[in-house]
């Protein structure tokens, strides 16, 4: 077989600023997760007494205030605050440390990885400061090629969750602010050269053709060549770099496309300078055809449900691979198609195991409600923070929306800052769509107008509306007629009511499982009318820890608006929803 080997410039999810080895699973790597040592360090006292030194006092007589070694301990990966009692709302500065051993070997690169830390992490190898980084959900890494000794080595990490307004999200978020190193951390050992980042698409059309492109860091000349192997579709094709170690590369080719019923995965093949990387990736596209969404080129309704990344069973972050396929075998045992995983990056297992279930995927950063739009730096920070989460997670076919913001004022500077980073994301990446959760709308006599200005810069208009809960009556919003100014798609991106889940009464008491159900049935009334809608998510799969729900007896800070208890029970609701999109998955999109 031929192929055609085109080399071009600039197209699809490609090169980005933040150095990130995709696909960490698939290098040779030791793992750092387990037990570390920790010190809480509530008035940061740690830097000048220079916890990050680890020192031993060499004699009685020496004063140290500080031991790593008797102190207290805790697992990584994991949130502080399910860890220990006096944690649980602890905001503040913990100091992490850990001891390991390498067996140090020439010609390798060696690169310190982390799944994620909230919020701010300081990192130093050896007493030496590696680097700072920002943002509770995305990975960083650093080389540490220089700072990494053979034999023992002492890592520490100072970690920090205070909320600031300048923050990312910042002071107010209706969610648990867990601490800690939330997500795995990994030493990866790579070869000298490496191919260090890659992207794998489908291009569709009379040519249908699948595009690659690949980044080397580290040693490798012109002529290196990396080999991509797709063995299923007989692809073997042998790509050169260019001199900034980069190569993309067109090859005809006519997958069976990746659709939720039928999620098929191709297994793929990056082999460069004897080392080889493998991935299994879905190729579909995703469009829109004014208010209809297109997968495969057909319409398609989302038939949703919202997750927060909190554990299965109780409180506490989830980074599992086994807590993922528990949240999202729920999603698909409500009849879902479609999770939109609020509101900040999730984990990458979640994603490659909705790639692997056929669950289309919402992704967002924290732009959650009123965020410093006024400041420039702030909405670097919002830049960087989608970076990360696409140069991580852009080979995920399930991902078909890049959520901008959630919930946010409707005024000029909020709505420059977010056509902003609308126009920034579809730079980095042309092949998906682009939405936000709005909730701006406003109040006509028969329901709600959608006419904020922002929903003109989306692609897809998300709208969160609590009708039945926070207000109007629940019958009323049987009534509600939706207009929107805009063709385009809407999804209900959120619509709920709490329930403490085994607590009954009559149907209008608020947080009675029977309440719960009633506001369902009226808002899915509402959504039979609303002419333009095309997914729904309900807020949301289950309970979850806020610290702004402190009503005793019913919410226990806990937000109670899950179709299943803090425990994965089934409230009533859920059945409600379930026979819906029962009724939904029988007729056309
Ligand atoms: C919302 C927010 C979500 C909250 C939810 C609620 O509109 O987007 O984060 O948890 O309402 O329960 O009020």
């Amino acid at each position: 077989m031929k192929y055609w080997i085109i080399l071009l410039i600039g197209w699809l999810p490609s090169a980005f600023a933040v150095e990130l080895v995709q696909n960490t699973a698939s290098r040779d790597y030791q793992s750092l997760n387990g037990e570390w040592d920790v010190i809480i360090d509530a008035f940061d006292v740690g830097d000048k007494r220079k916890f990050f030194t680890n020192t031993i006092p060499r004699s009685p007589s020496q004063l140290v205030e500080y031991n790593f070694s008797s102190s207290m301990k805790l697992q990584v990966p994991g949130d502080w605050n399910t860890q220990g009692k006096e944690l649980f709302r602890y905001e503040g500065s913990v100091w992490y440390h850990r001891k390991f051993t390498v067996d140090k070997r020439k010609n390798k690169n060696y690169v310190l990885y982390f799944g994620a830390v909230n919020y701010i992490a300081k990192v130093y190898l050896n007493g030496e400061f590696l680097g700072e980084h920002e943002g509770g959900f995305t990975p960083f890494q650093f080389d540490v090629n220089d700072n990494l000794k053979g034999g023992d080595n002492s890592l520490v990490v100072k970690v920090n969750n205070r909320r600031e307004s300048d923050y990312i999200p910042t002071m107010s978020t209706d969610w648990w602010n867990y601490g800690g190193i939330t997500r795995s951390v990994k030493l990866l050992e790579l070869e000298n050269g490496y191919i260090s980042d890659y992207s794998v698409v489908y291009g569709p059309g009379s040519d249908p053709a699948i595009k690659a492109y690949f980044k080397a860091t580290g040693d490798y000349s012109k002529k290196s060549k990396v080999q991509f192997r797709v063995p299923e579709l007989d692809i073997n094709a042998t790509v050169a770099l260019d001199k900034d170690g980069k190569a993309e590369v067109i090859i005809p080719a006519d997958p069976k496309l990746w659709t939720p019923e039928d999620p098929k995965l191709y297994g793929i093949e990056i082999a460069f300078k004897g080392r080889e990387v493998v991935d299994r990736i879905g190729f579909r596209t995703v469009d829109i055809d004014g208010i209809e969404i297109l997968l495969n080129g057909e319409p398609v309704f989302l038939r949703g449900i919202s997750i927060h990344e909190e554990s299965p069973k109780g409180a506490g972050r989830a980074w599992s691979e086994e807590d993922a396929r528990t949240l999202l075998s729920w999603a698909k045992e409500l009849g879902c198609n479609y999770v939109r995983l609020a509101h900040y990056p999730h984990n990458e297992a979640m994603l490659r195991i909705a790639d692997e279930m056929g669950l289309l995927v919402w992704a967002e950063i924290p732009v959650y409600w009123d965020i410093q739009f006024g400041s420039e730096e702030v909405y670097k920070k919002a830049e960087t923070q989608y970076t990360e989460m696409l140069t991580r997670d852009k080979n995920r076919a399930a991902i078909i929306l890049w959520s901008i913001a959630n919930e946010t004022p409707k005024d000029e500077v909020r709505t420059e800052f977010l056509g902003k980073l609308v126009d920034k994301v579809h730079s980095l990446d042309p092949t998906r769509l682009v939405t936000a959760a709005i909730n701006t709308q406003s109040t006509t006599e028969y329901g709600r107008r959608i006419d904020d200005p922002f929903a003109e810069k989306v692609d897809v208009i998300g709208i969160n509306t609590y009708c039945g809960w926070y207000e109007d009556t629940p019958e009323e919003c049987a009534n509600y007629r939706w207009v929107s100014d805009y063709n385009k798609p809407v999804i209900v991106s959120e619509f709920g009511a709490g329930a403490l889940q085994g607590f009954h009464g009559d149907e209008h008491q608020v947080f009675t499982e029977e309440n719960q159900a009633l506001v369902y049935r009226y808002n899915l009334e509402m959504l039979d009318n609303m002419k333009d809608l095309r997914g729904v998510s309900p807020w949301i799969l289950k309970d979850f820890l806020s610290p702004r729900r402190p009503l005793a007896n019913i919410q226990d800070y806990w937000n109670r608006k899950g179709l299943l208890s803090e425990n994965g029970v089934k409230k009533k609701a859920w059945y409600v929803m379930k026979d819906w999109y029962e009724e939904k998955a029988k007729q056309p999109a």
